[in-house]
């Protein structure tokens, strides 16, 4: 049962140095949450990582979405997470056949340290990242195996066959985007779960999107780490709430795994 064991016990089983590092800085920082920064200002990007890095083990973006993204602030990024000891997430979700991702991973793995992908085009997309031109093997991938949207068209057979290339390409696969522990059993493993605020009369936006408390995403649903975004992004003391959240995450694995 891998909701049982501690994240200390899991380094040992994963076979993706992205994951060690992940499962580290969790144990040390004692903390299973991931900011979803999507934010158009590259100041406020910057300033959210600076008084949120010390609460968060993932520091996750869509580069798309921010203005003047320049190599001058993905340098002082990298310098704020290596500061407060987190991982920098881009979530472009690739979804390209092989040779166009391979490109597009090239770019992306210069400045971060996890990247989600989706397994639709099959195995050339992994296989591509694997072989990519100055591939750096302390890169990992997170393989979206299900969504948090509402009527999404993601298949059970789908999530399964995704987890077969999970299991393929397993020194590249950190973890998991999923909702449900059924996905995968592997410990190696990191779930991410994304569609998490605090107010349990939030439940879902205007888009599709679906919420879930901290408990039951930690604690029924088996997620490792949670991905919270506007409920910590729209607060006018983000950093305040933010803690809040950690607190909530952090005692619902703690209860999880004894
Ligand atoms: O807390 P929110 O709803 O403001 O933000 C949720 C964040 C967004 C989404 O792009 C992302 O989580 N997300 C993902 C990820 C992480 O890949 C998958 C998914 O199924 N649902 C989802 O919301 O940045």
């Amino acid at each position: 049962n891998r909701g049982k064991l501690s994240f200390e016990n899991r380094i040992a089983l994963s076979k993706c140095p992205a994951a060690v590092k992940l499962f580290t800085i969790m144990a040390q920082k004692s903390t299973n949450l991931c900011l979803a920064a999507d934010v158009l200002d590259i100041k406020k990007i910057l300033q959210l990582a600076d008084e949120v890095g010390p609460l968060i083990c993932i520091f996750k973006i869509h580069a798309d979405i921010i203005e003047n993204y320049s190599d001058k602030e993905r340098d002082e990024l990298k310098n704020i997470a290596t500061r407060h000891n987190f991982m920098i997430m881009e979530d472009r979700k690739l979804a390209d056949i092989g040779n166009t991702v391979r490109m597009q991973f090239n770019q992306i793995s210069k400045w971060a340290n996890l990247i989600t992908v989706h397994s639709i085009p099959g195995f050339g997309v992994l296989e591509a990242i694997k072989n990519a031109e100055n591939f750096n093997p302390d890169v990992g991938v997170f393989l979206v195996a299900e969504l948090s949207s509402e009527n999404n068209l993601i298949t059970p057979d789908y999530t399964k066959k995704t987890m077969a290339l999970a299991e393929k390409y397993s020194t590249l696969v950190a973890g998991i985007v999923c909702q449900f522990p059924t996905a995968f059993t592997n410990p190696g493993f990191i779930q991410m779960t994304p569609g998490v605020n605090i107010e349990e009369s939030i439940v879902n936006d205007s888009l599709g999107q679906q919420y879930n408390t901290p408990a039951k995403v930690i604690v029924e649903r088996k997620a490792d780490i949670a991905v919270v975004g506007r409920g910590i992004v729209n607060s006018s003391n983000p950093a305040d709430i933010a803690e809040k959240y950690r607190q909530k995450l952090w005692a619902a694995y703690l209860s999880r795994v004894q």
